[in-house]
């Protein structure tokens, strides 16, 4: 008897086979695989992937998808052959630029557990004996490469066959040559797709259509935000250097190969090469003019996925690739074509559940590298309602509203494609579109000579240049070290006199971009009383700081719930992820009970905020507020309406850069005047316009997380140091239970988040950094900043749980070993003197 849910997958190419696999593999066998072309080639991205897997990615859920995948495919054989030819994965640099990025991937790729190892020019030869051994055009040579001998080959069509085999074998239905047409729903629930030979019904439907995926959100109204894009791909007529050498004709011995610095990868198909390029424009693709190809029509050749090879689009890859290789100076292009896969505007796949359409999931802007770690990650999701892996890069709602638009995203899909292999800080903020989110202090901001950088789709400033003047009166014990260029880059120095100003005058913060909620009705206390782990049922006036868990566990978010009045909560959250994520429950509940009903309503562009913060920040709103804001009249962690000048504000006493003073929400039209009248009530308190850049090392000197960044799902509370934020006695919140069975330690970690001083006071580091007790890896960096008030770097990281505060570590950045200490935190201010006073 079937006693698992019926599913409907669309698409049967690598991620949705994966998928039938990993839900069979975990008993749900109820599973229709739904796939418009024909099952043995369906015709989509799968079916011509050449299949090169570089398993390093700063992202760590990306690289564990990555690793999973070779794991799978490589224990994934018919006839004795594995779908995955495990050649190992080398990158070379020309540049020296390159060469210290590849350092920087190293390090990223020890943190997520994958080996590699820097190799010298010699060494790439004897892996790659094809390589150039003469200079390359501009006197560039082979500096070095990096090496990952893990890296290889999915031979992702056959590996998607051997998965239908075996799904099929374990109960799995395929419709081949059917097409979806529509997505049936009864009220917010999907109950089917429709599809050209009839309904099906389903109680899941999950989309793997690849780069057919925006089309089938629209049958559903969802907003997918991902753009197909052509790239190109050649394989060589046979060179007589590889004759002889592989045995199949899609065999390789050699690693793959990449070339970043000419934005190429090769690999070999018996005695040809292969040859991937991102160095021509971005050629987006039109679906309206997909070739239409009848099912019994399809070929290797002709496919709905493979436009026509546009020749002069290679033209100066193939010089480069001749430069590089010369072995294919004797030999052509045999067959090229123009491939189409998925592009989407950060860069990261499309996972997770339509918050409109219950039921409804998508996997899609996959690529086979990621293909069968992101389908077990969509089983979980599934099955149990979360994934094991942090999927806070990966979630489907994870983009703002303006960043789904067609517009934007064809326009930042096409940028990752052009940076796709470009050396990219992880500040660097996109050139265009920007200025789409601005707040009401913009104006006077530019006046102030603030250096933007973009988040969420908000300009954020990160210092003003207007405060360059003050680094003449910085006290010598507030001067920063000098930074190595890279950690310098999207830095200034101003930022230390900013920090200074507001620890010991007075700063103002534009603090618009932090995402609000209204959250209001009968049924408001409830809902957040069961999804937080506060004590949220305080009287109107508390704020509380507290946790959204998963029912693992698992950090969700953290947030900040401000009573204002019985029915009426404002909340300040991490992103879109939350706002979905409260909009569906308060949805459950008000259909369960509508005398509960509850609504929930992002303000975050309606309203705006500046944090006043220093030990001066009472003196200045005295100036221009006759409200009481002594420590008694709004206690710490408290909230009340005043009036600042005249306009009606939101004061919440609270400081993520940890000094007193107040977040103050107005309505986006005051927000000009309210700046204004601070600043100009400031200028004899020494006020300054404060950015991001000391912000961040005073939440940092503060030990104040940040979610996505320090914790994610994967920790628990305890582990994470926020164990605090949990209502003592609270029982039957969400993540409870599984709190409650173990409370320390999740499933796949013993590691606790530490605070890290730099030992020589002055070398920076900026996150992901791999961390070693002597030769033995014990965690990684989460956030890093020069702590100006502290005087010394400061770098956050999860580490064994056996190392303790006074412990030495070494952190790894470009290769140097940085000593540090394991310290007690937080480093400022720890009796909350500051805050309290
Ligand atoms: P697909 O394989 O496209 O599968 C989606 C399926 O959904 C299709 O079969 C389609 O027919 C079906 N479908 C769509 N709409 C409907 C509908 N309405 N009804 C029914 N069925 C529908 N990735 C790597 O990791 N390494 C590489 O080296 C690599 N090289 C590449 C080279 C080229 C030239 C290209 C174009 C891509 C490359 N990729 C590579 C990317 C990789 O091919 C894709 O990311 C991956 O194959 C996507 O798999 P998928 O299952 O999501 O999509
Ligand atoms: N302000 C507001 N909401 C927010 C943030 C914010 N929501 C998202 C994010 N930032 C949440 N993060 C924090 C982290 C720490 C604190 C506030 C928000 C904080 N912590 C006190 C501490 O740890 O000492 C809490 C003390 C207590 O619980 O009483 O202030 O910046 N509005």
């Amino acid at each position: 008897m079937r006693t698992s849910p019926r599913v409907v997958i669309i698409g049967a190419g690598i991620v949705g086979t994966n998928l039938a696999d990993e839900l069979a593999e975990r008993g749900w066998t109820n599973t229709t695989v739904v796939e418009q072309g024909p099952l043995d080639l369906a015709g989509g991205s799968t079916s011509h992937a050449p299949g090169l897997v570089f398993q390093t990615n700063p992202s760590k859920a990306m690289t564990e998808f990555a690793g999973y995948t070779v794991g799978k495919l490589l224990s994934l054989s018919a006839d004795g052959v594995s779908c995955f030819n495990q050649v190992g994965g080398l990158e070379i640099a020309t540049t020296p630029a390159r060469f210290e990025d590849l350092k920087r991937r190293l390090g990223f790729a020890t943190s997520w557990g994958l080996e590699g190892r820097l190799i010298d020019p010699d060494e790439c030869e004897k892996q790659y004996p094809l390589l150039s051994t003469s200079p390359l055009a501009d006197g560039r040579r082979i500096l070095g490469g990096y090496f990952v001998p893990s890296d290889g080959l999915a031979s992702a069509a056959r590996a998607t066959q051997l998965l239908i085999r075996r799904t099929r074998a374990a109960g799995v239905e395929y419709l081949g040559s059917t097409t979806v047409t529509g997505i049936t729903r009864s009220g917010s629930r999907v109950t089917g797709v429709e599809t050209s030979s009839g309904m099906i019904q389903a109680d899941l439907v999950v989309s793997c259509a690849g780069f057919w995926g925006r089309e089938l959100g629209r049958l559903a109204g969802l907003a997918v935000p991902l753009l197909p894009l052509a790239h190109q791909y050649v394989t060589t007529t046979p060179l007589r250097e590889l004759h002889g050498v592989n045995e199949l004709p899609n065999g390789a011995g050699r690693p793959i190969l990449r070339y970043q610095d000419r934005d190429l990868y090769f690999r070999e198909h018996g005695d040809r090469m292969g040859i991937g390029s991102y160095a021509h424009k971005p050629l987006p693709v039109d679906m309206d003019e997909l070739p239409r190809i009848d099912a019994n029509e399809m070929s290797d050749h002709r496919m709905p996925s493979r436009l026509a090879f546009t020749e002069e689009d290679f033209a100066p890859s193939w010089a480069d690739s001749q430069e590089l290789l010369p072995a294919l100076r004797s030999v052509g292009i045999e067959d090229g074509f123009n491939g189409i896969f998925s592009f989407t505007p950060d860069g990261g796949p499309l996972m997770g559940e339509s918050p409109d359409l219950e039921g409804l999931f998508v996997a899609e802007a996959v690529w086979v590298t990621h293909s069968a770690g992101v389908a077990r990650a969509m089983a979980e999701l599934l099955i149990e309602g979360r994934s094991r892996t942090d999927l806070s890069g990966c979630e489907l709602t994870r983009f703002e509203k303006v960043q789904t638009s067609d517009a934007y995203v064809s326009e930042t899909s096409q940028q990752n494609f052009v940076e796709i292999y470009d050396v990219l800080h992880p500040l660097q903020p996109r050139t265009s579109p920007r200025d789409l989110r601005v707040s009401p202090f913009n104006v006077r901001q530019r006046e102030l000579g603030a250096v933007f950088l973009e988040a969420a789709a908000w300009e954020r400033p990160h210092w003003f240049e207007a405060n360059r003047g003050l680094l003449d009166e910085l006290p010598e014990e507030w001067r920063p070290p000098e930074r190595d260029p890279w950690s310098a880059l999207f830095s200034s120095p101003i930022s230390a006199a900013e920090a200074w100003r507001t620890r010991t005058a007075v700063g103002l913060y534009d603090m618009t971009p932090l995402k609000r909620l209204s959250v209001t009705g009968p049924g408001a206390e409830a809902l957040l009383h069961r999804l937080s782990t506060g004590n949220i049922t305080k009287k109107p006036g508390a704020v509380t700081y507290c946790l959204l868990l998963a029912d693992d566990g698992g950090i969700r978010s953290d947030v900040t719930v401000a009573r204002l009045s019985t029915e009426d909560f404002q909340l300040g959250v991490n992103s879109n992820v939350d706002f979905d994520y409260l909009r569906v429950a308060a949805r459950h509940q008000s259909a369960a009970d509508p005398a509960q009903w509850v609504q929930i309503t992002d303000i975050t562009g309606s309203t705006c905020c500046i944090g006043l913060w220093g030990p001066l920040a009472r003196e200045v709103i005295g100036k221009v507020s006759t409200d009481d804001l002594s420590n008694d009249a709004l206690k710490y962690f408290r909230t009340k309406q005043i009036n600042v000048g005249g306009i009606p504000v939101t004061a919440m006493r609270l400081s993520y850069v940890g000094e007193l003073g107040w977040e103050l929400y107005t309505t986006a039209e005051y927000g000009l005047k309210l700046w204004d009248l601070l600043f100009e009530a400031g200028r004899e308190y020494g006020i300054v316009a404060a950015g991001r850049g000391a912000f961040n090392s005073m939440r940092l000197e503060k030990g104040y997380r940040l979610w996505g960044t320090d914790m994610t799902s994967e920790h628990r509370p305890h582990e994470a140091g926020v164990g605090f934020s949990i209502a003592k006695d609270k029982t039957g919140f969400v993540g409870a239970e599984a709190l409650a069975s173990s409370p320390a330690s999740s499933a796949h970690t013993s590691r606790t988040l530490r605070c890290l001083t730099i030992d020589d006071g002055t070398s920076m580091v900026l996150g992901k950094e791999p961390v070693f007790v002597g030769d033995e890896l014990t965690g990684y960096v989460t956030s890093a900043a020069y702590g100006y008030t502290v005087r010394t770097p400061i770098a956050y990281a999860w580490l064994a749980e056996a190392i303790g505060v006074g412990d030495s570590v070494e952190i790894e950045y470009f290769g140097r070993r940085i000593p540090a200490t394991v310290t007690a935190e937080p480093l400022f201010d720890p009796g909350m003197e500051r805050l309290r006073g």
